[in-house]
């Protein structure tokens, strides 16, 4: 009878998973993905006595996978910071849910847990983008500024891998990634030791590199459009080749446009970080657009429809064209 282990491939799901099985190791089926796909619980079947755990996705958007292995009989745990919606009161399911902005499936696990392996917590931290939350967390391990600057070296990396669209985008499987973690109780001796973590780096490293060589095809002082290939790498860089355009340009608007096999676009608009308005405003003008003040997109955009976007970026921003 297996044990599942349901995680988010991301840094906060790999070491809410790393934590737990640190403290009670157990043979399990993995049970993940890239860290978009959080429609996980329906890959589980469960049954009568089978323990599940679920790690850092939304219980809302598995309600109905949650319910129907409770319904089988399934005794369910559960540590997750994201929109969870009712919680089913039932004695089969132990559930650690807290939205509060400061927390993280890791540190929801390294509160259970009493601290026992906090080191990963912080980690999770950093990697879910929580600076002030890890270091926080971080002081009573004494760390110097240099070996906390490692941490949060190595939960960006964890997290920057589960970004792609697919398990084929990514440096390394989640659930290898897991296991090949699974064997360190101390981030630092995976970091001096493992081949997996010079994997990671490496190819955080490669990618950045490609970005370097890509010009605008759209430079002017208020907005600037870059246009990428449809491959792997793109698949990966997108949200961090976004955030750094957006840190050296913060009152430009940016918009990435991923040529797709059709000749289409796949779009990613990001308001000037200074002003984050109208990005969701400009992406649905268009069909497949939608998306936030700060950041949108258009899933789709025809390539006869490139004039016409680059026309409302620019109505939209350019104070010359408003
Ligand atoms: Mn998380």
């Amino acid at each position: 009878m297996p044990d599942f282990d349901v995680f988010n491939g991301d840094a906060d799901g790999i070491c809410a998973l790393h934590q737990l099985r640190l403290a009670e190791p157990r043979e399990s089926v993995l049970v993940t993905g890239v860290k978009r796909d959080i429609a996980l619980l329906q890959q589980v079947e469960a049954v009568r006595g089978d323990a599940v755990t679920v790690l850092d996705i939304s219980m809302d958007k598995n309600r109905d996978d949650l319910q129907r292995l409770l319904n089988a009989g399934a005794q369910v745990q559960y540590f997750d910071h994201h929109f969870a919606g009712d919680i089913p009161d039932t004695p089969q399911l132990d559930a650690h849910i807290d939205t509060s902005a400061e927390v993280c499936s890791s540190l929801l696990v390294n509160r259970h847990l009493q601290g026992a392996y906090l080191p990963w917590a912080v980690v999770a931290a950093f990697g879910d983008n929580l600076f002030d939350a890890a270091r926080k967390v971080a002081e009573p391990l004494g760390l110097d500024a240099a070996a906390l600057a490692e941490l949060e070296q190595l939960g960006t990396l964890i997290n920057y891998n589960a970004y792609g669209v697919t398990l084929a985008d990514l440096h390394i499987a989640p659930a290898q990634l897991y296991r090949e973690i699974s064997s360190y109780a101390d981030p630092f001796a995976f970091i001096a030791q493992s081949p997996a973590y010079q994997t990671l780096a490496r190819g955080y490293a490669d990618d950045i590199a490609h970005t370097e060589a890509l010009q605008p095809a759209v430079d002017e002082p208020e907005i600037a459009l870059y246009l990428l290939p449809d491959a792997a790498w793109t698949r990966r860089i997108g949200g961090v080749f976004g955030n750094m355009l957006a840190r050296r340009a913060p009152a430009r608007a940016h918009a990435l446009l991923t040529l797709l096999p059709d000749g289409g676009y796949r779009v990613s608009v990001r308001a000037p970080l200074e002003n984050k308005a109208g990005a969701d405003e400009l992406c649905m003008q268009f069909p497949s657009g939608g998306g936030r003040k700060g950041a949108a997109g258009i899933n789709h955009l025809p390539a006869d429809r490139y004039d016409d976007f680059v026309r409302a970026f620019r109505a939209m921003y350019c104070k010359a064209a408003a």
